[in-house]
C-alpha cells in the first residue's frame, strides 16, 4: 500500500481511514495533510478523529505530537497556530487556537503516539 486517498479523512465516514504507507516500507514522519476549504474562512480550531475501528492495529498511526497551520494560499504557511500532543486514545481531539483567516488548513503529524512511522485519521475537520 502507498497510503490511502486523502479524501478518506474528509468524507464524513468514520470507517474510511486516511493512512500513510505502511507496507513495503514507510515514509518517515512528519506527515502532513492539508484541507482546502474552497473559500476563505476564519478558522479557530481543528478536529482530529483517530481511527475508530477495533483490533490489534487500532492505535497504529494515532497522532501524538502535532502542529496546525492556516494559510491563505496553500504555499505560505507562516508559523504554527497551534502545537501540542494528543493523548493516546481514540477519542475526538479538538485543537483550539486564535482565529486566523485562510482557505487552507494543515495538520502536521510530528510523531505517532508509539513512535511508529505512520499517521492515520478517520476524519479531520476545520472548526470556526
Ligand atoms: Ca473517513
Amino acid at each position: 500500500m502507498n497510503g490511502s486517498a486523502r479524501d478518506d479523512a474528509f468524507d464524513g465516514n468514520l470507517s474510511t481511514i486516511w493512512y500513510t504507507k505502511y507496507t513495503g516500507g514507510s515514509d518517515p514522519a512528519p506527515h502532513e495533510i492539508q484541507i482546502n476549504m474552497g473559500a476563505s474562512y476564519s478558522v479557530s480550531g481543528l478536529r482530529y478523529l483517530p481511527r475508530q475501528d477495533g483490533g490489534s492495529g487500532a492505535a497504529n498511526g494515532r497522532i501524538g505530537q502535532h502542529e496546525v497551520y492556516v494559510s491563505t494560499d496553500g504555499t505560505n504557511w507562516g508559523t504554527a497556530v497551534a502545537t501540542g500532543a494528543f493523548a493516546n486514545d481514540a477519542s475526538q481531539k479538538d485543537v483550539r487556537f486564535t482565529a486566523k483567516t485562510g482557505q487552507y488548513l494543515r495538520l502536521r503529524a510530528v510523531s505517532e503516539v508509539a513512535g511508529n512511522p505512520w499517521t492515520s485519521a478517520a476524519e479531520i475537520y476545520a472548526l470556526n
